[in-house]
């Protein structure tokens, strides 16, 4: 090869390279990966990926990996932009994971056909420069307990202010976090390790306790789940984080069904947790069917009997229409606006589900934020069946407009459901690692790496 040509070959390495790693990437001085075949089926797996970078932050950067097996084929891939050459798979950072700043993680996941016996990838490097793999590291040593800096000790006891919820310091916060499924299906994912991934992983303020009042919940052992429920706010607690005690009425959707069950759950549990700071009441999951003014009489028969034990406990009202503020019956705010509850210390909730609610509930919701204070209880990635695809592009403008407005948030589900709005796997529960960025589903990847960036809570 003459000259010319080895300089004209030179200059397309390199532009190559420019177009691969974009002109930004710096080269990250270290990395760990985490990875896990989380399912196989007959010529196909599912793996997770996190990448986590030691060194510089790096924007735009690239993350390859090799998979051993010839036979092998990325067939989709999520939380990044998936590419494959050869036995070679491309992961280029693409929002909100664009910029890996030092000692953050991606949450990356991915499908693949495989026609060998093993479909682990291996030989994982950032930017060029080889990560080490958790796989072939001891296991890490537990982490410190929590104790200062957590949500409850930085935020204290809360109360709201004006439209919205303060911590001690009379300062906005918004509080997020996940809910649980409904406990009585779902209580084997409630234990110490779960929980602590949701405190030390995912850096969650915030655990709903969804008790279910029918359906095999509340009214078949109310003794036993008000105990279970107090169990979870226990538990909480311990790690610094905020409950939310959420009486999951759903069908019948008439809270004043439960009236009498309401009154006698929520004065034991009010009774029992009225010292603790982190006790958020939820009296009515999704009123349905049912009035305004229904649903109004009844929190002013439940919220007294919850002041008489504890004064002084920020409690949360369910809206007309599946907690849509009247959105889903054609109604709005302004019901609320001008026929509030007559009680201090009270928010309004407000779900959705982000491929089945876009534009119009979320002008509802901005509209409202200027008149009431507002939580969103419960919200999901998905469809309102809890299954469905996942709209990221829905989810991520509901999450941009409730950071905006600092208004808290729970996800449905903590949870390994078999349906797409839970954040685990199918047979998570079952095993102890709940922590493996394999375990999580698409959604649980999103919405994990949403929570678990920096709370910066207002001190001063
Ligand atoms: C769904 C669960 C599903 C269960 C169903 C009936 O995901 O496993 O079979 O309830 O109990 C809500 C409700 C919440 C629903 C969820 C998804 O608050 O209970 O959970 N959803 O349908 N409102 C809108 C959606």
């Amino acid at each position: 090869m003459n000259r010319f040509l080895t300089l004209l070959t030179a200059c397309a390495m390199v532009l190559g390279l420019t177009a691969l790693f974009g002109p930004q990437a710096v080269a990250a001085a270290g990395c760990r990966v985490d990875h896990t075949v989380t399912s196989r089926w007959q010529g196909g797996f599912q793996a997770g990926v996190k990448v986590t970078n030691l060194g510089e932050p790096v924007t735009g950067w690239t993350l390859e990996f090799t998979m051993p097996d010839p036979g092998q084929k990325l067939v989709q891939g999520w939380n990044a932009a998936w590419s494959q050459s050869g036995s070679t798979v491309f992961a280029v950072g693409v929002d909100p994971n664009r910029t890996l700043a030092t000692g953050t993680s991606a949450d990356l996941g991915m499908t693949g056909s495989f026609t060998g016996a093993n479909p682990e990838p291996t030989a994982f490097a950032l930017n060029g420069v080889a990560c080490t793999d958790s796989a072939e590291e001891p296991p890490p040593v537990d982490p410190p307990a929590p104790g200062t800096g957590t949500p409850v000790d930085i935020n204290g006891k809360l109360h709201v202010c004006g439209v919205h919820l303060c911590n001690q310091y009379d300062r906005p916060v918004q509080l997020r976090g996940m809910s649980t499924h409904g406990i009585q299906w779902f209580g084997k994912c409630y234990n110490s390790a779960s929980l602590d991934a949701l405190a030390e992983d995912w850096k969650a303020d915030l655990l709903r306790v969804a008790m279910y009042v029918q359906e095999g919940g509340y009214e078949t052992d109310p003794a036993g789940f008000t105990g279970r429920v107090n169990g979870l706010v226990d538990m909480a607690e311990a790690r610094g984080m905020y409950a939310m005690v959420d009486f999951h009425i759903l069908t019948p959707g008439d809270p004043n069904h439960n009236l009498d069950r309401a009154k006698t759950f929520f004065a034991s549990v009010a009774a029992r947790n009225a010292d603790k700071k982190n006790v958020i009441y939820e009296i009515a999951n999704e009123p349905n069917g049912v009035s305004w003014t229904a649903i109004k009489d009844y929190a002013e028969q439940v919220i007294p009997v919850i002041r008489a034990a504890d004064p002084d406990a920020v409690i949360v009202v369910g809206t007309r229409g599946w907690s849509s503020l009247g959105t889903s019956d054609g109604s709005d705010e302004n019901e609320v606006v001008n026929n509030p509850v007559r009680a201090d210390n009270i928010m309004y909730a407000f779900h959705f589900y982000a491929a089945s609610h876009k534009d119009p509930y979320r002008a509802t919701l901005s509209r409202a934020a200027s008149r009431l204070p507002l939580f969103v209880t419960e919200f999901g990635t998905v469809s309102a069946t809890g299954g469905g695809a996942m709209d990221r592009a829905s989810t991520t403008a509901w999450l941009d407009l409730l950071d905006q407005l600092r208004i808290g948030y729970a996800n449905w589900t903590y949870s390994d459901a078999d349906e797409s709005s839970a954040a685990f796997g199918p047979g998570t529960c079952d095993g102890g690692d709940y922590s493996s960025s394999g375990v999580l589903t698409e959604s649980g990847a999103l919405i994990k790496n949403r929570i678990s960036t920096p709370d910066s809570f207002p001190t001063g």
